[in-house]
């Protein structure tokens, strides 16, 4: 369940890379931005989830990868919106993508963020080979949430491209306020549902759930509480993906002293050798994920 003891990179020539992945998410941010108002359509394909893409998804992502793809120190790339990852080099680190989570967000012109984890070892990787990790959040601010040396920074991004740390080792609010649960309520599990109930109990606590996960963590990591993509009963995988979602956040909110769990163990200890495969995420506070996995018991 939670743990701060994530894994770091361990060479300089790595922690050159993951200064140049930043810097290229960061950097590139401002320009997706700009490039949604055209993009905001459904495109023919589907993604390997089998979800209906939008041409900002693929646009996006062949952006991102054209860029992550030229840095020296990357060997392979992947992403939500691809089938197979691809060799970029002979780089040791990999970088796994969503470019654009929560795009079904894109036409109601809610929150929409860039999730990235770089791994230290090929595709599919494991949880506990990442080295870095963190999102793009394109809200009324462009702000960037990094997580790597046991630290979670956040930084401002703005429209000329250039950045600004103004927030450095994030530590979880204590006595979370928030909470956010996907998927159907009737689709829950009897046990989850009871867990939800549990949590609206508490008067100091308000729903947030904003239907693109970057916005409703990021909500987590403001002001503490709990969100989830539960295990449903038609789909006790969940939907969010273990690469692209599930194991970037569980190192971000573990980086940041809370708690990640897939209903049983860390989201970083979840065992999935599939690029695509899924798995329930459930993070936020350490007390309320304990909560929950007794719950789910
Ligand atoms: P996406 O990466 O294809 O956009 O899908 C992931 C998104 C998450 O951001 C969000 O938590 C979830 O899907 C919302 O799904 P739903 O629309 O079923 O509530
Ligand atoms: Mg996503």
């Amino acid at each position: 369940m939670a743990t701060k003891d994530v894994n770091t990179a361990s060479s300089a020539r790595d922690v050159r890379t993951i200064d140049e992945v930043v810097e290229v998410i960061a950097t590139t941010a401002p320009e997706i931005r700009t490039g949604l108002p055209s993009r905001r359509v459904a495109a023919e394909d589907q993604n390997p989830s089998g979800e209906t893409q939008m041409a900002a998804d693929i646009w996006a992502d062949e952006l991102l990868c054209e860029r992550i793809g030229a840095l020296e120190g990357v060997g392979e790339y992947a992403s939500e919106e691809r089938p197979e990852s691809i060799d970029v080099g002979n780089g040791p680190l990999s970088v796994a993508l969503d470019p654009l989570d929560g795009s079904s967000n894109l036409k109601p012109n809610n929150t929409v963020g860039t999730i990235f984890a770089v791994y230290d070892a090929p595709l599919p990787a494991h949880g506990r080979d990442i080295v870095a990790a963190g999102y793009v959040l394109y809200g009324p601010v462009m702000t960037m949430i990094v997580a790597r040396d046991g630290s979670v920074d956040e930084h401002i991004i703005y429209d000329d491209a250039s950045y600004e740390l103004v927030r450095e080792d994030i530590s979880l609010p204590e006595n979370g306020s928030v909470y956010g649960f996907g998927g159907r309520v009737p689709d829950w599990t009897d046990e989850f549902e009871a867990f939800a109930r549990e949590v609206e109990q508490d008067d100091s606590r308000k729903l947030r759930y904003g239907g693109s996960m970057i916005g409703d963590v990021n909500q987590i990591l403001t002001y503490g509480g709990i969100f989830s993509y539960p295990a449903l009963e038609s789909a006790p995988e969940g939907k969010l993906r273990v690469q692209f979602e599930g194991y970037p956040i569980g190192y971000v909110l573990e980086t940041a002293g809370g708690a990640s769990s897939d209903g049983t163990k860390s989201l970083l200890d979840v065992d999935k050798d599939e690029l695509h495969a899924r798995t329930p995420v459930y993070i936020g506070n350490s007390d309320l994920v304990a909560k929950l996995e007794a719950a789910l018991e």
